[in-house]
């Protein structure tokens, strides 16, 4: 185990909990956190400073097991400082810079999903969403930016509320926006005339599959039974290479005590905090290379970022 500073732990806890949120949130936390830390620490022999990052960049890929945007960070960050650098300082003097490089590629990429998303959304449609992504918000706020009359539903998104952070931006905004319980997913679908369904992601493999919050297969199912066409907004710096030499993505389980802070004893909790959604219940991915079909990805991801290819 290293020694952590308490600035560094404190983002590696704030991760941990929640309180950074979001798989582009907590990516860019995440890699300013390590870029930080990187330039704190002090080491005379470069292998060493470089073991030290190594393990460091271990514990903030692993404070959320389905993160695969922040592990792509941080081995763009290492791969790029052991290529380019010949000295602990010129390491710490490059860091920064990689570390902007990325933050600038997800909010770069941010822009253009939010962009293409918001084209996607008719004028008079009912929106429904899940969870919290702030992709998601983005396109839906940027549609009403536009002009657009739409309305929202939406779940609470058990057990960490998520919705309701999804809730505030939809109100703050002015958007007719409407709450329900999880369960009540397909009975919107069903009742309330939902013309689209666009969710977040953490992370798409190199089959297509998307791995979003738990609950989301259920919402594309019920889209499926209606005819719903079903979305996803996720920038392509999410994608998991491990998954294109075999490995399954992680899916990442959370404290019984979340869902449940003082169960009957000998009561058994699961908690999974993310499932997976087939390419074949998704009618496009809504990313920054543009709306295409999830089992395009890894060609998409071959031409546009094939220093991901190099990860595993
Ligand atoms: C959040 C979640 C979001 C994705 C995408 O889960 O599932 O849909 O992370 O977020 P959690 P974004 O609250 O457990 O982190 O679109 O902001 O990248």
């Amino acid at each position: 185990m290293i020694e952590l500073d308490d600035k560094f732990q404190k983002i590696v806890d704030d991760i941990r909990a929640l309180r950074i949120q979001g798989a582009t949130n907590i990516a860019i936390e995440g890699v300013k956190a390590f870029s930080s830390l990187a330039e704190r620490i002090d080491f005379s022999s470069l292998p060493d400073y470089f073991e030290h990052l190594k393990k460091a960049s271990i514990i903030l890929s692993t404070a959320r097991a389905t993160e695969p945007a922040l592990r792509n960070g941080l081995h763009f960050i290492l791969y790029e400082l052991e290529h380019q650098a010949s000295s602990v300082s010129e390491a710490k003097e490059l860091v920064s810079s990689l570390s902007q490089k990325y933050v600038e590629m997800l909010k770069d990429s941010k822009r253009k999903v939010i962009s293409y998303g918001a084209h996607r959304i008719r004028d008079n449609s009912v929106i429904m969403t899940h969870c919290h992504s702030s992709l998601s918000t983005g396109i839906i706020i940027e549609a009403h930016r536009q002009g657009k009359n739409i309305e929202v539903f939406l779940t609470e998104t058990r057990p960490k509320w998520q919705g309701r952070i999804t809730a505030k931006e939809m109100v703050d905004a002015e958007i007719p926006t409407t709450m329900v319980v999880d369960s009540a997913m397909r009975y919107v679908i069903n009742r309330h005339n939902v013309d689209i369904v666009i969710t977040g992601a953490d992370a798409i493999t190199s089959q297509g599959t998307v791995i979003n919050k738990i609950g989301t297969r259920l919402l594309a199912l019920a889209a499926r039974e209606m005819d719903v066409p079903f979305y996803t907004a996720i920038n392509l710096l999410k994608y998991d290479a491990s998954t294109t030499i075999g490995k399954l993505s992680a899916i990442e389980f959370r404290p019984p005590s979340e869902v449940w802070e003082d169960p009957p004893k000998g009561l058994k909790i699961l908690n999974p905090a993310f499932e997976t959604v087939s390419r074949d219940l998704i009618d496009g991915v809504i990313t920054e290379a543009g709306i295409f079909a999830p089992s395009l990805v890894y060609m998409i991801i071959k031409e546009n970022y094939p220093f991901m290819l190099l990860n595993e």
